[in-house]
């Protein structure tokens, strides 16, 4: 045996023993589940996540700015009756870490450098898997960490292999600088971080590790929004199931064992967590507020609505205005969507209102909410108007509109998910293709681009694209499934397949608040969704402010965690 089989024989062997040690402490799958109708509804407050200036004033000008922030192994009070649970935090110090962690604000063209660093313990508290591809590490838990909705070079991406473990102790092949460089050059709008790491993306946010980003500007701020800690706040929508010791719960089988020990297609769990407290409440006065809703689960969509039909006048959706406002009584979330919604209180009758979800999870075909997972939280609504200078004005902000005859290539994206003899999902792949397996997509800087994204699968998959900004154009049902996907299964082609042949003539429209330019975009089963993928700026240059060539690249992916990890991500290579 050489020295470097014998070295690797040594690590897993060691991470082997790691591993039936983690079992032993969290083996009991099941047991001493918490019932969440135990928890009593709106008993804690919405609270506000610490904020983070990514700039500097030198002589009253911002500049760019430098933060350091450590992700923590600490806990967290998810609900006033429920014990301190376990878990992984950012922070700018282990006592600030939060979950979710602190927002950060920067502003339109002003940098700003972050030093994420991990002090994270040896092993994982949570059931990864060490079947399916996956970052290893004896020396910590691997961590790193994306900017979702961000424009940034290929080495501030937080790409999946280029994680790290406490001290920098080990790193991912991918690694480069522990300093993230985030230009900014972009508008403003509602982005989010968090953890990427390969195969363990799914835990470790799932763990705690996430946290809201936003970009303002001076002509954002023109447009006489609510405005202020008050007035505009987030929201962070996310699902979570405990133990009665305050632990999290996460089933620890797979759904084929056998296979991938404890890799299970999606994560839901009953308790409905908003800022890290479960069904809170928040007092508002009679007048508007804007919220930037934000779905963090890995699996739950939410379709929303209040109890007494106020209406939400959508603003911008994910990290981009809207050109026009767009009034809705109910919209759907798919996961790590973000919805940036005007609510005026001062129509309401009543003196409270409820945020309501009925998504189906998984979404569209699986079971329906109930009295727990059915509820969000609760606005308590003060008798008395207030004055409320804000508006919303009939213009937002205006980009560039996608161009039909400037594409440059089309491409197809097939969505697979493959099974087992007991008819239980192994994994899912992009284009039947592996994480791992050499680059296809090689698209040009400056340029657009049509995806047409098949959907071979039984779930809504919201398809997030790193670097480019994406619009939904149009989707149309596949006829005669199970003929194609029968064929794409072995052929993998199609134009084999007769594509064509199988798209019904009707054409599904994009919801109007849904038709601006997007991070993510929800692919509908057995459909065929053309998106136009755009690789250059949203401003009127053609080229990135940094060299978006570089390596170690991008990646594209499915946005259900679990469906990202076990490996519905594909890499991606910008050229010139
Ligand atoms: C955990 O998952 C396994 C496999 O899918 C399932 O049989 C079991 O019932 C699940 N346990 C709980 C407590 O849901
Ligand atoms: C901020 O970080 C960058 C990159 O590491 C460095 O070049 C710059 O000098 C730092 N600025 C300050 C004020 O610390
Ligand atoms: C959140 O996103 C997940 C994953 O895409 C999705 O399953 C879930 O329905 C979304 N929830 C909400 C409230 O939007
Ligand atoms: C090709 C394929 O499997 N399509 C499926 C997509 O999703 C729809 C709705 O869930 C199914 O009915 C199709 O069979
Ligand atoms: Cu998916």
């Amino acid at each position: 045996m050489g020295k470097s089989n014998l070295l690797s024989s040594i690590l897993s062997l060691a991470l082997l023993v790691q591993y039936i040690e983690f079992l032993h402490v969290h083996g009991d799958n099941g047991k001493n589940l918490l019932q969440p109708k135990k928890l009593e509804m709106f008993v804690d407050e919405l609270p506000d996540m610490p904020k983070l200036q990514g700039y500097r004033f030198e002589d009253g000008v911002p500049v760019a700015g430098n933060l350091t922030i450590g992700m923590y192994d600490t806990t967290w009070k998810f609900h006033r009756h429920l014990p301190a649970t376990r878990v992984f935090a950012y922070g700018i110090t282990k006592e600030m870490a939060t979950v979710p962690g602190p927002t950060i604000e920067a502003i339109e063209g002003i940098p700003t450098y972050i030093t994420w660093t991990n002090h994270l313990p040896s092993q994982h508290f949570l059931p990864w898997d060490p079947t399916i591809t996956t970052a290893k590490s004896i020396s910590g838990v691997p961590a790193v960490v994306h900017l979702h909705g961000g424009v940034q070079p290929p080495s501030s991406d937080g790409n999946s292999m280029a994680w790290f473990t406490a001290g920098f102790a080990d790193t991912g092949p991918q690694f480069s600088s522990p300093v993230y460089f985030y230009p900014n050059f972009q508008p403003p709008g509602n982005l989010w971080y968090h953890d990427h790491a390969m195969g363990l993306t799914r835990v470790n946010i799932l763990a705690g590790l996430f946290g809201t980003y936003r970009i303002t500007s001076p002509q954002e701020t023109s447009l006489g929004l609510p405005s202020g800690p008050l007035f505009d706040r987030q929201l962070v929508l996310f699902d979570r199931d405990f133990r009665t010791n305050g632990f999290l719960y996460m089933n620890n089988t797979g759904c084929n064992p056998s296979i991938h020990p404890q890799w299970q297609p999606e994560y839901f769990g009953t308790a409905i967590i908003v800022n890290g407290k479960a069904w809170p409440y928040l007092p508002v006065s009679r007048r508007r507020y804007r919220f930037r809703i934000l779905n963090a689960s890995n699996a739950r969509f939410f379709s929303l609505y209040f109890s007494d039909g106020t209406k939400f006048i959508h603003v911008a959706s994910d990290s981009v205005y809207l050109s026009k406002p767009v009034s809705t009584k109910k919209f759907l979330l798919a996961p790590s969507e973000i919805a940036d919604v005007i609510v005026d209180f001062s129509e309401s009758d009543s003196d409270s209102v409820i945020l309501l979800n009925d998504a189906p999870y998984p979404y569209p075909s699986g079971d329906p909410t109930d009295d727990l997972n059915g509820k969000v939280m609760k606005f308590l609504i003060r008798r008395s108007r207030e004055e409320d200078l804000s508006h919303v004005p009939s213009t937002l902000l205006k980009y560039p509109k996608p161009h039909l005859n400037e594409v440059a290539v089309k491409r197809h994206i097939v969505m697979f998910e493959y099974e087992s003899k007991t008819g239980d999902p192994t994994h899912l792949y992009l284009n039947a293709k592996s994480f791992t397996d050499p680059v296809t997509e090689m698209p040009k800087e400056g340029t657009d681009e049509i995806w047409e994204v098949i959907n071979l699968t039984d779930d809504n998959h919201p398809l997030h694209v790193h670097l480019g900004v994406v619009s939904a154009l149009e989707s149309q049902q596949l006829e005669d499934l199970d003929k194609f996907k029968e064929c794409m299964m072995k052929k993998n082609d199609v134009k084999a397949c007769n594509l064509a042949e199988h798209v019904a003539r009707k054409k599904r429209k994009v919801a109007r608040h849904e038709r601006g330019w997007k991070n993510v975009v929800k692919i509908w089963p057995g459909t065929v969704t053309r998106i136009l993928v755009r690789f250059r700026p949203l401003s009127a240059d053609e080229k990135f402010p940094f060299d978006p060539t570089a390596e170690p690249g991008y990646v594209y992916h499915c946005h259900i965690l679990d469906h990202e990890d076990n490996e519905m991500m594909r890499p991606f290579k910008m050229v010139h």
